[in-house]
């Protein structure tokens, strides 16, 4: 196995930590135990949890006012699979990444699924883009992609997602992610049910290409590129969509994708009671589809979205896996930075929602006890459970402190000399 980091130096770093690790582990276990938490346990989940990183945030995002490129950004996928091997050589929770296509396109998947094997990671879901013109395309799809009125226009776009599964399927794939920009800008610019008719008649087209051991993932988006309508606006015409679509169509929850205020647990709940829980694009934000980073301003939110989702597996919820991925936009930090970070703040959203006290939290439900209820969820999110999260690390070779190790590396400074800048776009967000 191939690593971009010295497993010396994280080895060197790991045994400088572990001797007070060891001590704050032990003092969690002890105060674990006398709640009838086994940190063993809570220790071989957090090992086995995982998250998906996107190729695309690997770069600098940027806003639609500018791009602001860090040094030795990746330049290509073959780059962006070594930036995300660092990540998971950190994080010890991203073993997959998930490509964009046409974005992340090469003549020969085979030597690409080589490089990523070397590194030990895998691919997750295949996303398509619709949303945006390619420069030997022959139609646009500035009025809409797989709801245009003009059925060759939908007819390319089924083309492209049938050709994206074709990609995922040469990298090990097996989920095609839909999200479509389709909507308007003036009331009255589209008919809203001929639109939606014409989406679920090219979601079809593009589920009977489907194999059978995959999924399909609808992610609906509120608003942007189309600021009065989008034709998947909310998790209700999602849902509808991938109800009419097939039973491997499901839908899938962007966090950044709701209007502000929203429920998402609750969203979360509905789903998963009807099998329609696809799976997650991570991040956090305050106004619209920020795109921050995950857990940065409402954790408490995305612990509630874990105590979900841990009731389900509690509960052994029938057809129950969903798969978890970030989809951030980084504009002023290091990505690996943001993304070993994140992960790693999912995944503490993971192992605090499995200290919920799920009977004692449905004897208060049924005894309408809203406060010892509250409590109750309070009491798992309140508890510190870093230590857990850095001995996962150090069982699986990645790192007890990922930042510092990483900054000690001078990854990224290795990467700013052998991949000097190419004068990319340095306009808005791509
Ligand atoms: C759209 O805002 C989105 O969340 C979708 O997941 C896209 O595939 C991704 O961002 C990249 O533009
Ligand atoms: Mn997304």
């Amino acid at each position: 196995m191939k690593y971009p980091i010295s497993p010396d130096l994280v080895a060197e770093k790991n045994d400088q930590l572990t001797p007070d690790l060891q001590k704050d582990f032990d003092a969690l276990g002890e105060q674990l135990e006398r709640r009838g938490l086994n940190i063993q346990a809570l220790t071989e989940q957090a090992e086995a949890f995982d998250i998906a990183v996107p190729s695309w945030g690997t770069g600098t995002g940027g806003t639609r006012f500018a791009r602001f490129p860090g040094v030795g950004e990746p330049r290509n996928i073959f780059e962006k699979v070594e930036d995300c091997a660092v990540i998971n050589q950190m994080s010890g929770c991203t073993s997959e990444i998930s490509p964009h296509f046409p974005w992340d396109a090469v003549d020969d998947f085979t030597e690409l699924k080589a490089h990523s094997d070397q590194y030990g990671l895998g691919w997750s879901s295949v996303n398509s883009n619709t949303f945006q013109d390619q420069p030997d395309q022959e139609r646009s799809y500035k009025y809409g992609s797989l709801s245009h009125a003009d059925a060759a226009v939908r007819e390319q776009a089924v083309a492209h997602n049938l050709q994206v599964i074709e990609w995922g399927k040469q990298l090990g794939s097996k989920v095609l992610t839909v999200w479509v920009g389709d909507g308007s800008n003036h009331p009255g610019q589209q008919h809203f049910q001929r639109a939606f008719e014409r989406y679920l008649a090219s979601a079809k087209a593009i589920y009977q290409g489907l194999p059978n051991d995959w999924e399909m993932h609808i992610e609906h988006k509120m608003f942007e590129p189309a600021f009065y309508s989008t034709v998947i606006q909310d998790w209700g015409s999602n849902i509808l969509a991938a109800m009419e679509t097939g039973e491997r169509c499901k839908s899938l929850v962007d966090l950044g994708h709701h209007a502000p205020n929203v429920n998402i647990e609750m969203i979360v709940s509905r789903l998963i009671q009807f099998k329609k829980l696809g799976g997650f694009h991570f991040n956090d934000s305050k106004y619209g589809d920020d795109d921050l980073d995950s857990g940065s301003l409402h954790p408490y939110q995305q612990f509630l979205i874990f105590n979900e989702l841990v009731d389900a597996e509690h509960r052994k919820q029938e057809g129950f896996a969903p798969a978890y991925m970030l989809d951030q936009s980084h504009n002023v930090t290091d990505p690996i930075e943001s993304l070993i970070n994140s992960a790693t703040e999912v995944q503490r959203s993971f192992i605090k929602a499995l200290l919920v006290d799920r009977n004692a939290l449905e004897n208060y439900q049924n005894d309408n006890d809203a406060i010892m209820a509250s409590n109750t969820l309070k009491a798992a999110f309140n508890t510190d459970v870093s230590p857990i999260l850095a001995m996962a690390r150090k069982n699986k070779n990645a790192a007890i402190d990922s930042l510092a190790t990483y900054r000690a590396s001078g990854y990224r400074q290795q990467a700013a000399k052998a991949r000097p800048d190419t004068g990319g776009s340095r306009s808005g967000i791509v």
